[in-house]
């Protein structure tokens, strides 16, 4: 589908999910237009003959006639295998999926920001990075002598940016930049777990193919697979959830796992310091 400078068109895809909704809805307008060429075409050679000054249509060619009764029924329950099948294998992807996950992401709704908290292993980290080995723990040394590499949980909250009217550049997306947004490892995969701190919310990621409402005492799932580094997608909340709505913007960056590493690095290195 071609996309002009974002403005037609599907927004650009962050995962397998993503990418494979757009092809099911490219594919989903090609039948449709086949759909519409057939019927266009049979009114364009039917209305004309149908008028009232041309004697209407000859019922007797239509009426009692078996095979075209037939057709008429088998090919629409065919349309509508052709047309459904591709559409149930997508949802059950987005809703079976058991691929390993690299962690899992929450996502906490507030009135009006979210959260979010995810625990990253160095050791499985650098171990997929190829700099250390497996089994071998990694270490790091500060003023208190040699510890292993923690688990760090890393856990914040997103704000949408406002800007006020003159200081806007162009291209900056007003209601949609934050100022934290969720980062995430590319070519992982990573589960995303939604729930709410007070009111139904719905976190919501067009290119990523998740729109997962967060509703207060309960968790819902979601799977991402194959993030693709260097995606940024852009998404709010899809429940009307009181007067600052619209405020809650949300931005996943899917990073290289190079680039991760070094984001979640400087997340231990403010968190060591800040507890000296
Ligand atoms: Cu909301």
């Amino acid at each position: 589908m071609p996309n002009f400078n974002g403005q037609m068109g599907l927004c650009d895809w962050g995962c397998s999910v993503g990418l494979n909704l757009i092809m099911l809805h490219d594919y989903l307008v090609c039948v449709c237009f086949m759909i519409m060429c057939v019927v266009g075409g049979v009114l364009v050679l039917i209305v004309p003959k149908a008028g009232f000054f041309s004697g209407g249509i000859h019922f007797r060619n239509v009426y009692r006639e078996n095979t075209l009764e037939l057709w008429w029924t088998i090919i629409p329950i065919f349309m509508i295998i052709i047309m459904g099948y591709p559409s149930f294998v997508q949802l059950y992807a987005m809703g079976m999926n058991d691929k390993p996950k690299f962690t899992t992401v929450k996502v906490t709704g507030h009135q009006w920001y979210w959260s979010y908290e995810y625990q990253v292993d160095f050791n499985s980290l650098f171990s997929s990075l190829g700099v250390t080995k497996g089994g071998e723990g990694l270490q790091f040394i500060n003023e208190g002598g040699e510890h292993s590499l923690p688990e760090l949980l890393i856990s914040y909250d997103s704000y949408t940016m406002s800007v006020s009217e003159g200081d806007l550049d162009p291209g900056f997306r007003y209601g949609q930049y934050v100022d934290y947004p969720m980062v995430l490892p590319g070519n992982s995969n990573i589960e995303v777990k939604v729930t709410s701190a007070d009111v139904i919310h719905c976190w919501t990621i067009h290119g990523l193919g998740v729109k997962m409402d967060a509703v207060p005492g309960r968790v819902n799932a979601s799977h991402l697979s194959n993030l693709r580094p260097g995606y940024t997608g852009w998404g709010g909340c899809s429940e009307m959830c009181g007067l600052n709505h619209w405020q809650m913007s949300a931005e996943v960056e899917v990073l290289s796992q190079e680039d991760f590493a070094l984001w979640a690095l400087v997340w231990l290195y403010s968190d060591l310091t800040d507890s000296d």
